[in-house]
Parts: structure tokens; sequence; C-alpha cells
């Protein structure tokens, strides 16, 4: 048995880490960061690799919400093979680059494309390394992490660009309720570690995370944490798309995770309904159980919050972290120490 693992209590630990960056975060000087690069004159094109790409389609969802303005994400690899087709009008687009180490290749690659072109964009990192030097757009927050997989590092610059995208958009009520989210997510830690922990002592063959809008970038993240974490196989779906065929890997050894939105969870959990009445196990993440929801899901995580749902993006993946870490430990494995992986994927 591990004794500690680094990667759990740095997810524990996420609400301290998200009130500290909360603390710098109200004191940001946001023209001089963003200048005249304003969502209304430039297309946001969030940019990043692995986690960094899932936190750049949630970042881009977030700022599409909020400002009214689409947004874009883009992992960096589109634009270092495929520039035309992924990023044809560069001079329209505001890039932002997200990379928590400051030092992964692709993105650096990125990063000398974009100034080559003599176009300006942001730098959005942790660790700051050549990143933080490319450019004089640069937001780096105060996130330390010693852990191969990202976990505070994802939710704190995914909570910074959503606090930019609310101030651009002069969204007080926002900005307000994103700092309720440390306390809040305290509380159900408390409440449903455990409980997450004992669920994943139980082997799945397959796993399955569904999330739509705002939320698929985020089961996207759960399914790498479950994958990273825990050596297991794990894929990811926008919940209706699960029953045009993927549907048919489900049976009494399979997991499906669903991530339930207030807008549309009746037609969320009537997949998950499915999904387990086909023999899956099931686990709902939702904010407000419903009667419903108790019967689509073996293990409901209910978040409980009158905020508004798209302030509670960040709440919905610390689950799928702590599970992805503990089924890890259930199979002997340590997530401190990731099969094949290395903090920084360089050429
Ligand atoms: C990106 C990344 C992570 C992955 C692993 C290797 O890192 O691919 O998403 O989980 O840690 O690095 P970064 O560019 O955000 O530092």
């Amino acid at each position: 048995m591990i004794a500690v693992v680094k990667t759990v209590q740095e997810i524990y630990g996420q609400p301290d880490t998200w009130r500290v960056c909360l603390r710098e975060l109200h004191r940001l000087n946001l023209e001089g960061l963003v200048g005249d690069r304003q969502p209304s004159e430039f297309q946001w094109v969030f940019v990043g690799c692995g986690t960094s790409y899932y936190l750049a389609q949630a970042a881009a969802a977030s700022f599409t919400l909020l400002t009214g303005k689409l947004a874009r994400a883009l992992p960096a690899s589109e634009i270092l093979l495929y520039p035309e087709l992924s990023l044809p009008s560069p001079e329209s687009a505001f890039p932002v680059l997200i990379s928590r180490s400051g030092h992964t290749s692709e993105v650096l690659v990125v990063a000398n494309i974009l100034r080559e072109k003599g176009l300006e964009f942001m730098a959005l990192t942790c660790d700051g390394n050549e990143l933080a030097t490319s450019t004089r757009c640069v937001l780096q927050l105060p996130v330390r992490e010693e852990s191969t997989v990202m976990t505070g590092s994802f939710t704190s610059m995914l909570l910074a660009m959503q606090f930019v995208a609310a101030r651009l958009a002069g969204n007080e009520e926002f900005l307000t309720e994103l700092d309720q989210l440390p306390a809040l997510v305290e509380s159900l830690l408390t409440k449903y570690g455990p409980q997450l922990e004992k669920f994943a002592q139980r082997h799945f063959v397959d796993v399955a995370v569904l999330g739509q809008g705002a939320l698929y970038p985020i089961a996207s993240e759960v399914a790498l944490k479950v994958m990273e974490s825990s050596s297991s196989y794990a894929q990811y779906f926008h919940t209706l798309e699960f029953r045009h065929g993927p549907k048919s890997i489900i049976d009494d050894r399979a997991l499906v995770i669903g991530l339930i939105s207030d807008a549309c969870a009746e037609r969320e959990l009537k997949v998950l309904r499915e999904m387990k009445e086909l023999g899956a196990s099931t686990i709902a993440i939702i904010n407000r159980a419903t009667p419903e929801a108790r019967k689509a899901a073996d293990l409901l995580v209910e978040l409980s919050s009158s905020q508004l749902p798209l302030t509670l993006l960040i709440t919905y993946v610390v689950w799928g972290q702590l599970f992805g870490s503990y089924v890890g430990i259930a199979k002997g494995l340590n997530p401190d120490e990731p099969t094949n992986l290395t903090r920084v994927v360089t050429f």
C-alpha cells in the first residue's frame, strides 16, 4: 500500500490552490494582459496539449458563453502540422497558449511560428519556463505541482480563463460566484472522497465518460485522468452520441460516468439510465439530484449549489481526478509515477 500519494494530496488541496489564485486574479491588470485583443475584434483561440488541450476546449466554451463571441480550441499539433486548416487567418486570431510547464515542445514551436509572423499571443502557465519569455502577455499562476499528471493546474488555469472572460464581459455576478468555489468543494470532498475511494475498488474493463456542451472537455479530462492515473482504458463521448454505436461496449464489466448538466439533465440521465439497464455500473455527477438521477446512478455526486452552472465547471472534474487515482491505487499502481508518462513531453 502506498503511504502518501502526492497526486491525491494535490487533488484534495485544490480549494486552497484556488483561493491563492483567486487572490492573484482579483489583482490582475487585465488591460495590460489583453491590450486591444478584445473578443469583439479578435477570435480567441485556446491552444494546448493533453490535459492542457482539454483545458483549452473548456476555456473556449466558457469564453463563447460569457462574451457571446465564438472562441475556438486547438491542440498545438494541429497548428504545427496543418496550419492552413487549423488557423487559416492567424492575423484575426488572438491565440492563448496554455502549458503548465511552459516547456512542452509542440507549444513552444507554435509560439515561434506566431512570433515569426509578428502575431501577438497570450501565454497561460504555472511553471513559466520558455513560454513565459516568449510573449509580453503572460499570465503565470502560483501553482506548483510535483505530480506528473495535471490536477490543480488544470482547474486553476481554467478558473483563470473563466475569470478573464467574466471580466471582459463585465459579469460581476459570475466573478463573485467563482470566489465561493473553494468552500463548496472543500465540503464536497469530505463527503464524496471516501465514497469514490470505495467505488474504485470495483474492477471495470471499459470506462466511458459522457458530457455535452462545456462539460464535454471535462468528460475528456476525466477519461484522461482515469487512463493516466490507473493505466485503464477510458473513452469520452458527447452524451447522446454514445447511443450511436459506442454503447455496444456496454455489459456488466463497464462503467459509465455521466456529467449531468442543469439545462439538459433529462436527456442526459435517460442515456445513463439506459446504460445501467444494459448492465453497466454508473456514476452521475450532477448539481441537483432528482429521483431520475438516483435511479440512473450507482454512485451519485451531488454538487448542491445554487450558483450559475458555468461557474461549477471545474467542480465536475475533481471527482474524476480522485476516481482515477483511487483506481490506480486499487490496482497496486502509484499515480505519482504513471506508466509511460513524463511530466513534460518534448521532441
Ligand atoms: C501537457 C501534458 C499533460 C500530460 C502530461 C504531459 O503539459 O501533455 O497534459 O498530462 O503531464 O504533459 P503542459 O504543456 O501543460 O506542461
